[in-house]
C-alpha cells in the first residue's frame, strides 16, 4: 500500500509540541538522565518515529524539516547536559539483596545422553574414543566386509566426497578393493565417506595395536534419510570388546548392564538373530518397551523396542585390523543416541526431528 504523503507545515508542528513535551518532562526531575533520554530520544520515541516521517514530505519541502529536527535534539540535548549529575557517594545500595539471576542455558539433550553414556560405560572399564566422521571407505566399508558394489551397503545411504588425496592405511588388505563403484571416479583413492555410522571405528582401534580394546566410539553419522525416525545428521555409540575368550555371553552381560544403568532396573533386553557383514554370528538388541514394560501396547505392539545392532566381530574384520582370530575374538554393538534417548519412559518424543529443530521452547523442558 502506497504510503501517504505529509506536508512539511504538520511534521515541524509535530515536532515542536514534541521538544515541547520533553522539556516538560526533563523539567519535572521525575527521572534520571539516562532513563530520560531513552524515552526522549531513544529508537521507540516519538521524536525517532517522526524523524522518519520526514521521507514521507515531498522532495521540495523536505529540506524545511532537517534543520528543526536538528534544533529539537539540540534543545533537548542541553537541558539534558544541565541535569545534575548523580551523586553515587550519597546513594544507598543494599549489598545483600539478591541480584537478578540472567537466564541461564543447558547442553542439549543429545549432549547430555553422550555424557551418561559415556559415564555408564566407562564405570565398566570401557574408554571414549574418538575416531574420524569423514573417512575413508576401506574404515566405512570395505574394512567391514563390505567391497564396492556390495549390495549391503545401499541399507548405509552413504554421502561420498570426492577428494585426490591419497588413501594409505596402517593395515590395509592387499586382496580387497577389487570391485569399483559404477559411474564414479575410478580410482580407490579417492573414495571417502561422510562416515554412515561408527563402525569405521573398528579397524582404526584395531590399528592402535593395544590389546585388549575396550573402546565406546561417539561419533556423527550421515545418510540420505529424513523422517519421523530418521534424520540426516545423528549420533551413535559404537562399544567394542577385544580380548582372549570373549564370548555371546560378555555381550549380553554388557547390553544389560547398559540398559538397566540408562533405562532403569525394570527394563530388560533381548537379543534377536539378525545379519551384518561385519559381525558373526549378529543380532539386533531389543528393549522391554517403557510404556507397558513389556506387556505390549500401542506404541511397542509385542512388549518390546528395536534399539540397534550387536554381534561378534566377525574374523575378517579382526584380520582386516592386524589381530589374530586364533587368538582373540570380540564384540561389538552400535546404537543410535537420539532413539536410545527417546525410549527412555517419560520422554514422549515421537518425532526425532524436534530434537534439531532448534526450537527453545521444545529444547528447555529438558
Ligand atoms: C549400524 O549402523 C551398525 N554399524 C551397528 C552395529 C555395530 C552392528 C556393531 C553390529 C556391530 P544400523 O544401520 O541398524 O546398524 O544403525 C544402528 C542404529 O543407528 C539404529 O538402530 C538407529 O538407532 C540409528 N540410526 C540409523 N540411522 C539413523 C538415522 N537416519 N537417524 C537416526 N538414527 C539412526
Amino acid at each position: 500500500m502506497a504510503e501517504e504523503i505529509i506536508s512539511a507545515t504538520n511534521l515541524i508542528s509535530l515536532l515542536i509540541q514534541a521538544q515541547e513535551e520533553a522539556l516538560e518532562l526533563i523539567k519535572s526531575g521525575s527521572k534520571s538522565s539516562e532513563e530520560l533520554r531513552l524515552l526522549i530520544l531513544g529508537a521507540k520515541s516519538d521524536i525517532a518515529r517522526l524523524t522518519k516521517q520526514i521521507r514521507l514530505v515531498s522532495k521540495e519541502e523536505r529540506q524545511k524539516v532537517g534543520p528543526v529536527v536538528t534544533q529539537v535534539k539540540r534543545s533537548i540535548e542541553e537541558a539534558l547536559g544541565q541535569l545534575p549529575t548523580r551523586n553515587v557517594s550519597k546513594e544507598w545500595i543494599d549489598v545483600t539483596m539478591s541480584g537478578i539471576r540472567p537466564p541461564q542455558g543447558h547442553l542439549h539433550i543429545v549432549s547430555q545422553a553422550i555424557i551418561e553414556i559415556t559415564r555408564i560405560f566407562e564405570r565398566i572399564g570401557f574408554t571414549r574414543v574418538r575416531h574420524p566422521e569423514v573417512d575413508w571407505d576401506w574404515y566405512a566399508f570395505e574394512s567391514l566386509n563390505m567391497p564396492a558394489n556390495h549390495p549391503a551397503r545401499d541399507e548405509w545411504e552413504t554421502f561420498f566426497i570426492e577428494s585426490s588425496l591419497s588413501f594409505r592405511p596402517l593395515s590395509r588388505n592387499p586382496s580387497s578393493r577389487k570391485t569399483r563403484i559404477p559411474g564414479r571416479a575410478q580410482d580407490d583413492n579417492q573414495h571417502i565417506v561422510l562416515t554412515p555410522h561408527t563402525s569405521n571405528g573398528q579397524v582404526r582401534e584395531m590399528e592402535k595395536k593395544n590389546l585388549p580394546i575396550r573402546m565406546i566410539n561417539i561419533a556423527k553419522c550421515y545418510r540420505r534419510q529424513s523422517d519421523v525416525s530418521h534424520v540426516p545428521m545423528f549420533h551413535q555409540f559404537e562399544g567394542l570388546y577385544i580380548d582372549r575368550s570373549v564370548s555371546i555371553g560378555h555381550l549380553k552381560g554388557v547390553l544389560d548392564y547398559f540398559v538397566k544403568q540408562f533405562f532403569g532396573p525394570q527394563r530388560k533386553s533381548r537379543i534377536r538373530p539378525f545379519h551384518f557383514q561385519f559381525t558373526e554370528p549378529s543380532f539386533e538388541v531389543d528393549i522391554t518397551c517403557g510404556v507397558c514394560l513389556g506387556k505390549g501396547c500401542k506404541l511397542c505392539k509385542s512388549g518390546w523396542l528395536e534399539l540397534g545392532g550387536a554381534g561378534m566381530v566377525h574374523p575378517e574384520v579382526l584380520k582386516n585390523g592386524g589381530i589374530d582370530p586364533e587368538k582373540y575374538s570380540g564384540f561389538a554393538f552400535g546404537w543410535g543416541i537420539e532413539r536410545t534417548y527417546m525410549m527412555k519412559a517419560g520422554t514422549q518424543l515421537d518425532d526425532i526431528r524436534l530434537l534439531y529443530s532448534n526450537d527453545i521452547r521444545f529444547l528447555e523442558q529438558f
